[in-house]
């Protein structure tokens, strides 16, 4: 109950927020039934905005600049887990995803950096299927904000409504990784 509160709170604030057309809270939805997209462009993290956890791992970015705004998630050896997604599918939508996409931008400080997105399905607090995109080979220049996608299917798992989704970056290097305008997108 406490949870959906919440949710039903963040709805509120991003209903509110989209309705006066605010840049700084980018943690929005755009929703059709088949189609969800949440975005998060880490300006507003450190109000801690419902279903987002992690949020001192996002920091005021100067040199480099964030990828948006002034803000942007830090990872590194200390900091391995990114700004983290975590909500209970029937909080998202009727349903369950066939399809998840996690896309945004990136900024390695040493090429091909050993850092992947992870999404994870949580049952009773109990993992029921954990996967991961390495980013590796995409992110083979550094010093630059470099977009990627990865995309995750539940051909393979029976997935339920009342399943946990847990959406991070897990950087297992000890080169800094930021991340910014994060975009998950959920395919009924
Ligand atoms: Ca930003």
């Amino acid at each position: 109950m406490k949870r959906l509160i919440a949710f039903l709170a963040a709805a509120a604030l991003i209903s509110a927020c989209s309705n006066n057309g605010g840049n700084n809270q980018k943690a929005s939805e755009n929703n059709n039934q088949n189609h969800i997209e949440i975005t998060n462009d880490m300006e507003n993290a450190l109000s801690m905005i419902p279903s987002w956890y992690n949020e001192n791992h996002v920091i005021k970015m100067s040199e480099p600049p964030a990828h948006s705004g002034s803000y942007a998630c830090i990872t590194d050896e200390t900091l391995q887990y990114s700004y983290t997604f975590k909500e209970l599918l029937k909080n998202i939508n009727e349903g369950v995803p066939k399809l998840v996409t996690v896309s945004g931008w990136m900024y390695a400080t040493e090429p091909n950096p050993v850092i992947s997105i992870i999404c994870n399905v949580d049952e009773n607090k109990k993992s029921i299927s954990w996967k991961a995109v390495p980013l590796k080979d995409e992110l083979n220049e550094a010093g630059k904000w470099v977009e990627f996608t990865a995309n995750f299917y539940y051909n393979d798992v029976q997935l339920k409504p009342e399943n946990e989704l847990g959406i991070l970056a897990w950087n297992q290097d000890k080169k800094t990784v930021y991340i910014d305008d994060l975009k998950i997108t959920l395919e009924y």
